[in-house]
C-alpha cells in the first residue's frame, strides 16, 4: 500500500493562507520600491536589498539574491520592474536549490530503520510538542505505527499536553511521573516501540532547564541512553524554531547546531507573522534540511517544506490579491 503526499490544491491553499502576512509585507514593500520606475537600476536594487533584509531573509542570503539579480541584469541588459517579482522568484528558487539538502517526498521513514527514532529539540515555547502531535498525525495517516515519548518531565503540564495529542491522534504515549529522568523515559519509549513493532518513535524534550549547559548535557544524556536500545538512534534530531521570531530563530539555529548535533529543522508559526522570509535565509544558510513548516495549530497545519512551492507561494500570483 503506497501513500504519496503530493502537493495538492488543499496544501497549496493552506500554504498560501499561512504565508499571506509575509507575502503582503514583501509585496507592499516591493511595490513601494518600484513605484514610478520602469527599469531595475541601482536605486531599485538598493531598495530591494532593504526590503529583503527587513523581511527577515537575512543579510547573507539577501546579498546572494541581489548578486544574482545583478548578473541577470548584466546578461539581459535591461530588466523591467514588471518582471522583478518573477525574477526574484526564479533566482531565490535556484539559490535554494543550490543548497543540495534533501527534500522529503512524503511522510515516510527508511525501511531499514524500524523504529525510526526522532528526537525533537528546541527552546521553550517554539512549538515542539505541537509539531510532534502533527507529525504523529501525518505518520499515522501514512500508515505508520507511532509511539511518542514524554521526555519533557520538567514541567507538569508537558506530559499531559503530549497525552492529549496522543489521544487526539490515536497513538501510544509512554510517560513517567513529572520530574522523572528524561533519559529513562526515552529508554522506555524506545523499548516499547521496538517490542510493539512501531515504525516511528518521537521523543519530546524540555526546552527550558536551569541553564543552557544543563539543557545540552541533558540532550546528550538522552541520546546516549537511546543507543543502548537502538545503537544508531536517534536517527533524526529535529530542531524546532519559531519562525515568528524572525532573526532570533536564525540565531537559535546557529547556537543549537553549534552546541549539539542537529540533523533536520522545523520552522513553526509562519501563519500570523510577516517574518516568513526567515525560512529562505535558514534554508540557504544551513546545510541541514528544513524538513517541515508549521502553518497553524491544527493537525493539518504542518507541511513538508518544499523549496520551490514555498518560493512560488511567497512570490507568485501577486496580482490576484
Ligand atoms: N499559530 C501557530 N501556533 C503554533 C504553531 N506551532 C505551535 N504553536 C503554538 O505555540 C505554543 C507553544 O507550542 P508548544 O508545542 O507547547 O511548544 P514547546 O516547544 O513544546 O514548548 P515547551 O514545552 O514549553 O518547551 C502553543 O500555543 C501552540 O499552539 C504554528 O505552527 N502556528
Ligand atoms: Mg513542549
Amino acid at each position: 500500500m503506497g501513500f504519496f503526499d503530493f502537493f495538492t490544491k488543499d496544501k497549496k491553499e493552506n500554504l498560501d493562507k499561512g504565508l499571506s502576512k509575509t507575502k503582503e509585507n514583501v509585496f507592499s514593500k516591493i511595490t513601494r520600491t518600484i513605484a514610478g520606475k520602469s527599469k531595475v537600476d541601482d536605486e531599485v536594487l538598493d531598495n530591494l536589498e532593504e526590503v529583503l533584509v527587513t523581511s527577515d531573509v537575512g543579510v547573507e542570503t539577501t546579498l546572494k539574491i541581489i548578486e544574482r539579480i545583478e548578473s541577470r541584469i548584466v546578461k539581459d541588459k535591461y530588466v523591467n520592474t514588471d518582471e522583478l517579482t518573477a525574477i526574484l522568484r526564479e533566482e531565490i528558487a535556484s539559490l535554494l536549490a543550490d543548497n543540495n539538502t534533501e527534500e522529503l517526498e512524503d511522510f515516510d521513514t527508511p525501511k531499514d530503520k524500524k523504529p525510526y527514532v526522532i528526537m525533537v529539540v528546541g527552546v521553550n515555547g517554539v512549538g515542539k510538542t505541537t509539531t510532534i502531535g502533527k507529525l504523529a498525525y501525518h505518520f499515522k495517516k501514512a500508515g505508520k505505527k507511532v509511539y511518542l515519548g514524554a521526555a519533557d518531565t520538567f514541567r507538569a503540564a508537558a506530559v499531559e499536553q503530549l497525552m492529549i495529542w496522543g489521544e487526539r491522534v490515536g497513538v501510544d504515549v509512554i510517560k513517567q511521573k513529572m520530574g522523572a529522568d528524561p533519559a529513562s523515559v526515552a529508554f522506555d519509549t524506545l523499548n516499547s516501540g521496538k517490542a510493539n513493532d512501531a515504525d516511528v518513535v518521537i521523543i519530546d524534550t524540555a526546552g527550558r532547564l536551569h541553564n543552557k549547559v544543563n539543557l545540552m548535557n541533558e540532550l546528550t544524556k538522552i541520546k546516549n541512553v537511546m543507543k543502548k536500545v537502538i545503537p544508531d538512534a536517534p536517527h533524526e534530531v529535529l530542531l524546532v524554531l519559531d519562525g515568528s521570531t524572525g532573526q532570533n530563530a536564525f540565531e537559535q539555529a546557529k547556537q543549537f547546531t553549534a552546541a549539539t548535533e542537529v540533523t533536520a529543522l522545523a520552522i513553526t508559526k509562519l501563519d500570523g507573522t510577516a517574518k516568513g522570509g526567515v525560512v529562505i535565509g535558514i534554508s540557504d544558510h544551513f546545510h541541514i534540511p528544513v524538513k517541515y513548516i508549521g502553518l497553524g495549530e491544527g493537525l493539518e497545519d504542518l507541511q513538508i517544506f518544499r523549496k520551490k512551492e514555498f518560493v512560488n507561494s511567497l512570490f507568485g500570483d501577486h496580482e490576484e490579491k
